[in-house]
């Protein structure tokens, strides 16, 4: 039979075959290629050889398919440093996110012993002051006696004074006998004097301050005690 040994052994020559005893494991570039059994040529080339049944060729060739397909499958599976990073930045969003929802629960717009009426704080005092000294006691704490904007604010504060008692608010003619005016320095309006309550003002032996009484305003005496209301912006807790 046509054994490829025999073959091998005729084409080498003399040299070659010494350098093979010589060089052990190191073999010449001539004579590798015809090397059965070297590290090289173990695998592929034991199932092309013709004494492995094709039967275990093609069992093999799966078996090593399958492992390869597992093998790509778990590769790409592995979340890539920039997948790592991506998700890493939402976690820090989400906390954020979080974070900012219990501040706004946090947040007042106004402290604790005022109350929140369309964008304002107001003070209601428990206690009677002169009309200037409640100026200052408003002043002391950043605000203002009340000056009236709108008519729902002027319907809050009317209600709430009937309530308590005749109120101070920002309103004088202490400059000019009926020339009312704010104490923020803008003119009593035109369609604030329906205001007045029926008969006001009279300024019965001269009243230059203006108070919230029963279901209107009145003139009255500067130097009469009466409560007072404070007012001031709201604090916003929705910045952005
Ligand atoms: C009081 C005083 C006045 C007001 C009248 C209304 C008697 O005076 O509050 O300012 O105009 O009452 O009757
Ligand atoms: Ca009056």
């Amino acid at each position: 039979m046509n054994d490829p040994k025999d073959n091998r052994k005729k084409q080498l020559g003399p040299l070659d075959e010494e350098q093979l005893i010589t060089n052990g494991t190191r073999y010449s570039i001539k004579s590798f290629g015809f090397q059965p059994n070297s590290g090289f040529n173990s695998f592929a080339g034991c199932l092309s050889h013709s004494h492995v049944p094709w039967l275990l060729q093609v069992f093999f060739l799966t078996v090593f398919s399958v492992l390869l397909v597992v093998i790509l499958v778990k590769v790409s599976k592995i979340p890539s440093s920039q997948g790592l990073a991506q998700s890493k930045e939402e976690k820090v969003y989400q906390e954020l996110t979080q974070l900012k929802a219990g501040v706004d629960r946090l947040c007042r717009p106004c402290a604790w012993d005022w109350t929140y009426f369309e964008k304002n704080c107001y003070f209601f005092s428990m206690i009677q002051k002169s009309w200037s000294d409640s100026v200052t006691a408003c002043q002391k704490v950043g605000s203002q006696l009340v000056v009236i904007k709108s008519h729902e604010e002027q319907n809050f504060l009317q209600q709430t004074s009937k309530k308590r008692g005749y109120t101070w608010m920002g309103l004088i003619d202490m400059n000019k006998e009926s020339r009312w005016h704010w104490v923020d320095g803008s003119p009593l309006t035109l369609s604030f004097m329906k205001y007045w309550n029926k008969g006001e003002p009279n300024n019965l032996g001269e009243e230059d301050c203006a108070e919230f009484r029963d279901d209107g305003w009145n003139d009255t005496k500067c130097d009469n005690k009466k409560f007072w209301i404070c007012k001031r912006p709201a604090t916003s807790c929705s910045r952005k």
